[in-house]
């Protein structure tokens, strides 16, 4: 029998479902050479021999487009970052280093705000004035009562998306709005500690009926950017990138450095506050990684 091509939608314990080109699952194990060799991830176009009606061996992982480790994701063209308004309580930090993992992975980037029935208007509207001064589109949801649902799955529609965002943040939620066939499973977030549950304990890459596919994946709340470098820091946060055209130096990291276009900026109010911040925190914390590197 030829072989032929397939998408991975989800792996479990070395046991992979890959989705044909007739849009039929199957089970398929990796050849042994590539078990050695690689990862295979959710999103991985592969090459698979099929065994019989419902299994195969895959042979070959085709190179990917676009790869992301946490969460873990090949192929995705955007990721969407979830925070919730309230419970958990949006971290504008993971949210920060998510927009700067996608920039700098290749990935469009789209803030999602989810239960926004939670908090008084201006909660969602303050955190959306944020990340549209960088740039950036930002969708407004409730997943419990509908809101912004049909603007997110245009969102989604016809192209290969990934969720990331903390537990409890209503990323399975999110999904389910979208296309109650769905069906997935979703958590309780604990009153006492505020976070969320841990429920989604896999990737797992979904294909829409709206056409596209969309990654439900599990929250996390720690990220570290490995493999970044300080000085291209700037070139992740767009609104940065944007007015380091005024800087003096072309070296300016925008620290303390004299006409410094990105401070100029953030002076009258066309960088936000926490979004600078953020980029302060995180170039401290990649030279630090730089210097215990060896
Ligand atoms: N009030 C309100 N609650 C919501 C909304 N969206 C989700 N929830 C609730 O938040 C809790 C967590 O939702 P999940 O969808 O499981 O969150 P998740 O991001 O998938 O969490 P993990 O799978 O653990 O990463 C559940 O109790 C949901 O019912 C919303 O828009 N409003
Ligand atoms: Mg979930
Ligand atoms: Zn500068």
């Amino acid at each position: 029998m030829a072989s032929e091509l397939g998408i991975v939608l989800r792996g479990v314990g070395g046991i992979y479902d890959v989705e044909t080109s007739g849009g039929k699952v199957i089970r398929c194990r990796p050849r042994g050479r590539i078990k050695q060799s690689l990862a295979i991830l959710a999103g991985d176009r592969v090459r698979y021999l099929p065994l019989s009606e419902n299994e195969g061996v895959i042979e070959e992982v085709l190179p990917r487009t676009t790869v992301i480790y946490r969460p873990a994701v090949a192929n995705v063209d955007q990721l969407i970052v979830v925070s919730a308004c309230a419970r958990p309580d949006p971290q504008l930090m993971l949210i920060d280093k998510l927009l700067v993992l996608a920039e700098s992975r290749g990935l469009r980037p789209v803030v999602c705000l989810n239960k926004v029935d939670l908090v008084p208007e201006s909660v969602p509207e303050e955190l959306t004035a944020i990340y549209e001064r960088a740039g950036y589109l930002v969708l407004r949801c409730s997943a419990k009562f509908g809101v912004g649902i049909d603007q997110l799955r245009r969102c989604l529609e016809g192209k290969t998306s990934s969720f990331a965002g903390p537990s409890g943040a209503g990323k399975s939620s999110l999904l389910n709005a979208v296309q109650p066939g769905l069906r997935l499973t979703t958590g309780k977030v604990s009153r006492k500690t505020g976070r969320g549950r841990q429920t989604t304990r896999q990737v797992a890459l979904l294909p829409l009926e709206c056409g596209g596919y969309v990654a439900d994946t599990p929250g996390f709340s720690q990220l570290r950017l490995d493999d970044l470098d300080g000085v291209e820091l700037d070139s992740y946060f767009p609104e940065l990138r944007k007015h380091k055209v005024n800087c003096r130096f072309t070296s300016c990291l925008h620290r303390s450095e004299p006409d410094c276009g990105v401070k100029e900026a953030l002076a009258d109010g066309r960088i936000a506050p926490s979004r600078y911040e953020n980029y302060l925190l995180l170039l401290d914390e990649l030279e630090q990684q730089a210097r215990t590197r060896y």
